[in-house]
Parts: structure tokens; sequence; C-alpha cells
């Protein structure tokens, strides 16, 4: 049986490829749990600064397996009993170091939650991103009623969920759900490139800048100032902090030690 996640490593970038190809790269537990157990690795290997996810040139994944959840027994008291698929897809979610999403062709349902779970999206020209589960007779599971409306706004998210349109990479990158748009071809490579500029900063400060920005998304405005102005304190105990400035006055490039 062939491997449904494939992980490699290069340089300090850890890649995490979903390899499901004969079914769009669905979603199910093996897969989920593949990439958690990925995530798990990656995190704990110091010589990772940043994970990059991604699928392959047809799709990032095209949603939760649905030739799973048709299964007669898959009634309410199962899903709730089981907390199904739950588990570990929060597992990209609780991520410290960044996770970036390569996304070339569908992003759909579970694809598109799992996507916007990442620190940010990285797409293909031909990318298309939706939440269609209103089309088979549910809605999105896994964050997408969110996240979706956070990322583009209400009118945009609503639209979407209730009518399960897709979207193409350039309104998505319009519209703030994408980051960049590369040609197809060079998505991966492109990915990487950025992948290994952000391993190559100090590791902690990542951390910290990643907690930050999301605090943005989970507290008022004043809480979020207070925690930035905290972590930003914080840095000053670093001796990355110090290396940083002292390569900038110095004419030379930073060499940091990541603490
Ligand atoms: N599940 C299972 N198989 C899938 C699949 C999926 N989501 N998507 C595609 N496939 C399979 C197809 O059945 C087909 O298999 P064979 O017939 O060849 O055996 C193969 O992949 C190729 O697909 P198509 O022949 O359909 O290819 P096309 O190019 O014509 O169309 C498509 C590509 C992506 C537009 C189309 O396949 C499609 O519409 N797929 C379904 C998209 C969808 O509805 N996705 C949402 C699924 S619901 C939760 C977390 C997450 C979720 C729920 C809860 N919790 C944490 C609680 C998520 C739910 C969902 O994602």
């Amino acid at each position: 049986m062939s491997q449904v996640v494939l992980s490699e490593i290069h340089g300090r970038v850890g890649l995490i490829r979903i390899n499901r190809p004969e079914a769009m790269n669905a979603l199910n537990d093996a897969v989920v749990s593949g990439i958690a157990a990925a995530v798990d690795a990656f995190e704990a290997d110091e010589n990772i600064g940043c994970i990059v996810l991604t699928g392959n040139e047809k799709a990032f994944a095209a949603g939760a397996d649905i030739s799973v959840m048709k299964q007669a027994e898959f009634d309410y008291m199962h899903a709730y009993k089981t907390d199904f698929i739950t588990a570990r897809w929060e597992r990209i979610k609780t991520a410290r170091k960044p996770v970036i999403a390569a996304v070339a062709g569908y992003a759909l349902g579970g694809g598109c939650e799992f996507a916007m779970m990442c620190d940010m999206i990285y797409a293909a020209d031909n990318a298309k991103f939706g939440q269609p589960e209103v089309k088979i007779g549910t809605l999105p599971g896994a964050g997408g009623t969110q996240r979706l409306p956070r990322a583009i706004g209400k009118a945009k998210a609503m639209d979407m969920c209730l009518t399960g349109r897709l979207m193409d990479a350039t309104e998505a990158e319009q519209a703030g759900l994408v980051a960049r748009i590369y040609p197809a071809e060079q998505l991966l490579e492109e990915t990487l490139k950025a992948a290994q500029t952000i391993a190559g900063f100090s590791l902690p400060v990542l951390m910290m800048t990643k907690e930050a920005v999301n605090r943005a998304f989970e507290s008022s405005l004043n809480e979020g100032l207070l925690f930035e102005r905290r972590v930003f304190h914080a840095s000053f105990g670093l001796e990355d902090q110090k290396e940083g400035m002292n390569a900038f006055a110095e004419k030379r490039k930073a060499v940091f030690k990541n603490r």
C-alpha cells in the first residue's frame, strides 16, 4: 500500500505531502493521522524552522473522504461518540512553528479548512477553494464557517458556504484568503524558497510573532496589543535579538542560535 502522507526535509524546512492522488487527496483517518505525525516529528526536530503542507498539482485536498462519511453507521450517535475526525485534525492549528499551505488544484471542504488552519496560503494559479458541503447535505465542520469569514469577510464567505461555489486563485488573493500566487509549476519551489527564508530567522522570534498575530483573531485589540508588548519585551531576553541588531550594525549576516 502506498503511503498516503509523505514527509521530506529540505534544509531547515519540513515538507508534508498529501498523497492520495486516486481520490483527489480526500482526507481520511490515515491521511489526517499521517499529517499530525509528521507535524509532531517536525515540531520536535530542532533543525526544522518552518513546515510546508502541500498536495499535488490537481488537488491540495478535495475534502473529507465522502466514501467513509456516507456509510450507514455514520449517524449522529456515531459521529458524536467517536468525536468523528476531530482528534488529530487540529494538530496543524496547534503547531508552534510556522506552517505554510502550498495549494494547487482543489482545496475543498475539509481541504480548504486544512489550508486555513495553516499560517498562510500560497496558491498556484490553478487553485480552487470552496466549502461545497451544502451540495452533499452537510456544512463545514472543521472551521470553515469561522475562519473563512475572518479571512474574506461575511459576504463572500456566506456566498461560498450557501451556494457551494468555488473561488479561483485570483479572487482568493484579492479577497485575502491567499498571500501569494505562483504559476503552478513554480509553486512548490517558490514556497520552499520562502519557507527557507523564514526558517533562517530566529525560531523563538518566529514562534512569538505567530502567537502575537494569532492573538488578533482571539482577543480584543487592547488585549492583543498588550500581548504583543509583552512578547516584544520578552524578545530582548534572546541572544538572537542581540545578534540580529549587532549584525545589522556590523553590516554582516546575522547568525541566529535559536535562543
Ligand atoms: N471524498 C472521496 N473521494 C473523492 C472526493 C472526496 N471528498 N473528492 C474526489 N474524490 C474521488 C472521486 O470519487 C473520484 O474517484 P473514482 O470515481 O475515480 O474512484 C476521484 O476522486 C476523482 O474525482 P472526480 O472524478 O470527481 O474528478 P473531477 O475532476 O471530475 O472533479 C472535484 C473533481 C474535486 C470537483 C470533485 O471530485 C468533487 O466535487 N469532489 C467532492 C468535493 C466535496 O464535496 N468536498 C467536501 C467534502 S465534505 C470535520 C472535519 C472536516 C469535515 C467535516 C467534519 N470535523 C473535524 C468534525 C469535512 C467535510 C468535507 O470536506
